[in-house]
């Protein structure tokens, strides 16, 4: 019998990730409780500008925002992808809600537990809000519940998520959300802009070390989870930025030649000294080039919502 079929998910993505040249390791990995928890640090430094950009748009304009997504305040879902503990969608509630509009809150995430800590933390706010939690992958769930939802729907992607894809993926995934909606539906997604490169490469290379635990993170739990041993001491995270791609990027470089073995695959990886492996992708943008990602898959730019730097947008498509 073959073990292979007995392989968890995420010994099979380790495995596809650490075989591929160059070597990767999937970024959602980074999301387990303790790196949950590095990631709401992350968002609470000061040089991680994307979560007060975001947070300031929604407080400025809410109410714009409001006016474009409900004109006559027509009842709507607001399902969101990827929702984490909801804390900078919570403005927009508080607004909708003293509003006195009719909608339901569908928060969409991986993780059940923070789905139901979302939910305790926003009644004990907003008692009276409508709300109808969607635990898992929101690929599949948008698969399966897509059209069973009654009435319009509005999808917030929040927080730069897109960035996590290269432009390619990112235009496949948003054709496929375009092919699951129905024609008054809309998308209301947070994106990172291009901006002055070293702005973009401290919040990626912060003084405090937050990201680089991050990233470490990522070892920790391959480490528990499907029985590695990588060495902390041998790795380095690198993050860097490209203008021209507009790619922040993250990597462990292993700073000597040395062999990690992966109890779950029974397969030892030889990595050489200063050999890099990709952990991650922050895509950003420039408006047109937004406007173009739109175009290609399907969508058109109803409006832009911008902070007052110009750092980051909300963009509603249609
Ligand atoms: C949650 C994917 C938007 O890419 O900016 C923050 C994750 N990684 N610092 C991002 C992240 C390093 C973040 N996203």
């Amino acid at each position: 019998m073959s073990t292979i079929t007995e392989l968890s998910k995420i010994a099979k993505d380790v495995r596809d990730g650490l075989t591929s040249s160059p070597r990767t390791l999937p970024s959602k990995y980074f999301y387990d409780d303790a790196g949950d928890k590095l990631f709401q640090s992350i968002m609470a430094m000061p040089e991680y500008y994307l979560t007060d950009c975001e947070f300031e748009i929604f407080q400025t304009q809410a109410d714009n925002i409001l006016n474009t997504i409900a004109p006559n305040k027509r009842p709507f879902n607001l399902i969101e992808l990827g929702a984490g503990d909801g804390s900078k969608t919570r403005v927009l509630l508080r607004h909708f809600q003293e509003k006195g509009v009719d909608f339901t809150y569908c928060p969409v995430d991986i993780s059940a537990g923070i789905l139901e800590e979302l939910k305790e933390e926003v009644l004990k706010e907003l008692p009276d809000l409508n709300i109808e939690l969607l635990a898992g992958d929101y690929f599949e769930l948008l698969n399966q519940r897509i059209g069973k939802f009654e009435g319009r729907n509005v999808f917030l992607f929040l927080g730069s998520t897109i960035g996590n894809y290269n432009e390619e993926r990112a235009t496949r995934f948003l054709q496929k959300l375009r092919d699951g909606m129905r024609e008054d539906d809309q998308l209301l997604m947070g994106v990172d802009l291009k901006k002055d490169p070293s702005v973009i490469l401290k919040a990626y290379n912060d003084p405090h070390g937050i990201t680089k635990e991050f990233n470490m993170n990522l070892l920790r739990r391959l480490n528990v989870e499907i029985g590695a041993n990588f060495d902390e001491r041998y790795w380095m995270h690198h993050p860097t930025y490209d203008p021209q791609s507009g790619e922040a990027r993250s990597y462990l470089v292993s700073t000597k030649p040395q062999e990690v073995y992966i109890e779950a695959l029974d397969e030892t990886y030889s990595f050489e000294a200063w050999e890099e492996v990709h952990t991650e992708i922050s895509k950003k943008y420039s408006l047109n080039q937004l406007e173009k990602l739109a175009q290609a898959s399907g969508f058109d730019v109803a409006e832009n919502f911008l902070d007052c730097k110009h750092y980051f947008v909300d963009t509603l498509w249609r």
